[in-house]
């Protein structure tokens, strides 16, 4: 009898690998022959429909409600991102630290099918809920469950949080009617509480009833609206190439173009705080899957307007629980613990390259019955419609709204005719290049770029500081921390800040005879802890900044066509003599190649 359960029990741990979990997405409301398939809503579009949006908050409630044990319950799907350090559906790996890939050409592949499994669970969710209600709505509900897909949170077009991620409750028709409920975005309640070894103790979560963000989310956010904003545009319209579009790893082939789909999406987790502040904690809150939907439609929309651009290789070199640190990874690199089928094959990035692999699309990259072209130029009007910062272009300009601030990212920011030269209109762009250890500090931590004082007390410079201009996000895992070399980068757009004051009178055009004494006397940055204390800078030895200024040509067609972008010009002297900058004899071939002084 011992024996006979040693056996069986042997053989259920084998059948992992032949009964695992198979990540396909919603089948439902797909046309196979077209493609045609449902989009993925704005949270805020998905509020407004009515049966959709109750089932989705049901749909939340039910895959919380799960029993932590169970493979596919909130608490062990969010489990594959980080903490704790353990195998998922049978994938076993040697590392302390999560699955989740960062500094990685695998960032944005690897949370495609994770995003799918948990779009997966809840879809079926909402098929189970619909048919409870009763008889005189059930088909509706039905019709509503079989074109579900999940909501993204666009942070780029405007910061705040919406009202449905903050409340405590919400009220929904239920099947037994309307009804106030337990709000499932705002928080995940855990159940039971979660000690060692998941939870180490010392990291501040071990046991915590539920997960909480930063006091300070709504002020961080509404600092930096303008930025993700205009961060967006420009990764969007710039970046043309995947490696250095997916990732905020500092390698010697990325170039100067030092933002990333990474680097905007640290600066969400980072200035949203709390548990998502923390990689290994953040896919607790329910705000994480809101937040990297969105990152996965910037992902698709970059796919779109860039369909030639995919694949590389890359190291990685913190690793992950099952690819060991210093791997070079390739798009045959298996994305561990997701299966494509119920036995051992895993997705990898060749494999998640549509979203039509997984049954949805987003609104902006509709692609049934069009062709690549056709898609490209689509997607290029979508992007130019909700984040061109530069929408305005006329011969004859129109005055800047002086009440267009930080918090307004909403409103255009028109250059003035007067700062256009020659015949194509061209005028410059400014922007800030960051790049400093990944581990300088044992934890996560804020870089803050500003043009202008900037107050002693570090508590209020998130809020409303004239003179900030925008925030670069250290976002670590201090379990990866071996004292390895690991730099990552990130770049700061000036030219809104510099267009404000352009207009307010305080220098005279853009040009580099202006620009250049005035940020070389103005320009500052600071370091800073989530705590909101302050990171002293030569704490910070391994921290670069330098400037960089580009020749930028108005589109002919405002509406369909991005802007005509120069080369980057590295602008040394402004840093010179600053801590953590770039001195003015560096060298202008190395820095214009996007690699700074040791
Ligand atoms: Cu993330």
């Amino acid at each position: 009898m011992e024996f006979f359960t040693f056996v069986l029990l042997f053989l259920l741990s084998c059948s992992h690998d032949v009964f695992s979990y198979r990540i396909t997405g919603p089948t439902s409301g797909v046309n196979a022959q077209t493609g045609e398939r449902p989009a993925r809503r704005d949270l805020r579009t998905l509020q407004a429909s009515g049966a959709q949006w109750d089932l989705y908050i049901q749909g939340v409630q039910m895959f919380q409600a799960a029993n932590q044990a169970d493979l596919l319950s909130w608490y062990s799907v969010s489990g594959i991102h980080g903490r704790p350090y353990r195998s998922w559906d049978g994938v076993n790996g040697p590392y302390q630290r999560g699955y989740c890939t960062h500094g990685s050409i695998l960032f944005p592949t690897w949370h495609r099918p994770y995003l799918s499994l948990y779009e997966q669970i809840i879809w079926n969710n909402t098929q189970t809920i619909a048919k409870q209600y009763p008889t005189t709505n059930r088909a509706t509900y039905q019709a509503a469950a079989d074109s579900f897909r999940i909501p993204y949170w666009d942070w780029a077009a405007s910061a705040a949080m919406p009202s449905s991620l903050t409340s405590s409750t919400l009220t929904i028709n239920t099947p037994t009617g309307s009804k106030s409920v337990t709000n499932p975005l705002f928080r995940y309640t855990f159940h039971p509480t979660v000690g060692a070894p998941d939870f180490p103790s010392g990291e501040g979560f071990q046991n915590a009833p539920y997960t909480t963000r930063s006091g300070s989310a709504a002020s961080n956010l509404n600092a930096n609206a303008a930025s993700i904003h205009d961060r967006t545009y420009l990764l969007l319209s710039r970046q043309t190439s995947y490696q250095p579009f997916s990732n905020h790893a500092y390698v010697d082939s990325r170039g100067n173009q030092y933002d990333s789909v990474e680097g905007i999406h640290d600066t969400i987790h980072g200035l949203v705080g709390g548990w998502m502040g923390l990689v290994p904690y953040s896919a607790y809150d329910p705000i994480f899957w809101l937040h990297h939907t969105n990152v996965d439609r910037l992902f698709a929309i970059w796919q779109a307007l860039n369909p030639g651009s995919y694949g590389g290789s890359q190291k990685n070199t913190a690793g992950t629980f099952t690819i060991a640190p210093g791997t070079t990874e390739t798009f045959t690199t298996g994305l561990t613990p997701f299966h494509s089928d119920a036995g051992t094959a895993l997705y990898t990035s060749d494999k998640v390259r549509s979203t039509r692999s997984f049954g949805y699309t987003y609104p902006e990259v509709r692609d049934w019955g069009l062709t690549a072209t056709q898609v490209s130029a689509n997607t290029r009007a979508a992007v130019k419609k909700l984040y061109d910062p530069n929408n305005q272009f006329t011969p004859r300009g129109v005055s800047v709204d002086k009440r267009q601030g930080n918090s307004d990212p909403g409103k255009s920011i028109t250059i003035p005719p007067s700062l256009k030269n020659g015949t194509a209109r061209a005028y410059r762009e400014w922007y800030a290049n960051i790049r400093v250890n990944k581990f300088a500090q044992q934890e996560s931590f804020f870089i803050h770029m500003f043009i202008g004082d900037v107050p002693a007390d570090p508590a209020t410079w998130l809020q409303s500081t004239p003179s900030f201009v925008g925030t670069f996000v250290v976002f670590m895992d201090n379990a990866m921390n071996n004292g390895q070399d690991l730099k990552i980068v990130g770049q700061i757009p000036m030219t809104r800040k510099l267009v404000e004051l352009y207009n307010a009178g305080t220098i005279a055009d853009l040009e580099p005879r202006t620009i250049r004494p005035y940020l070389k006397k103005n320009l500052q940055w600071r370091a800073q802890r989530y705590d909101q204390s302050e990171i002293r800078l030569q704490d910070l030895p391994s921290l670069k900044v330098f400037v960089l200024s580009s020749k930028v040509e108005p589109p002919k067609n405002k509406d369909t066509d991005f802007p005509t972008y120069g080369d980057l010009v590295p602008e040394p002297a402004i840093t010179d003599g600053k801590t953590g900058g770039v001195p003015a004899n560096a060298d202008a071939a190395a820095l214009a190649a996007g690699n700074p002084p040791a």
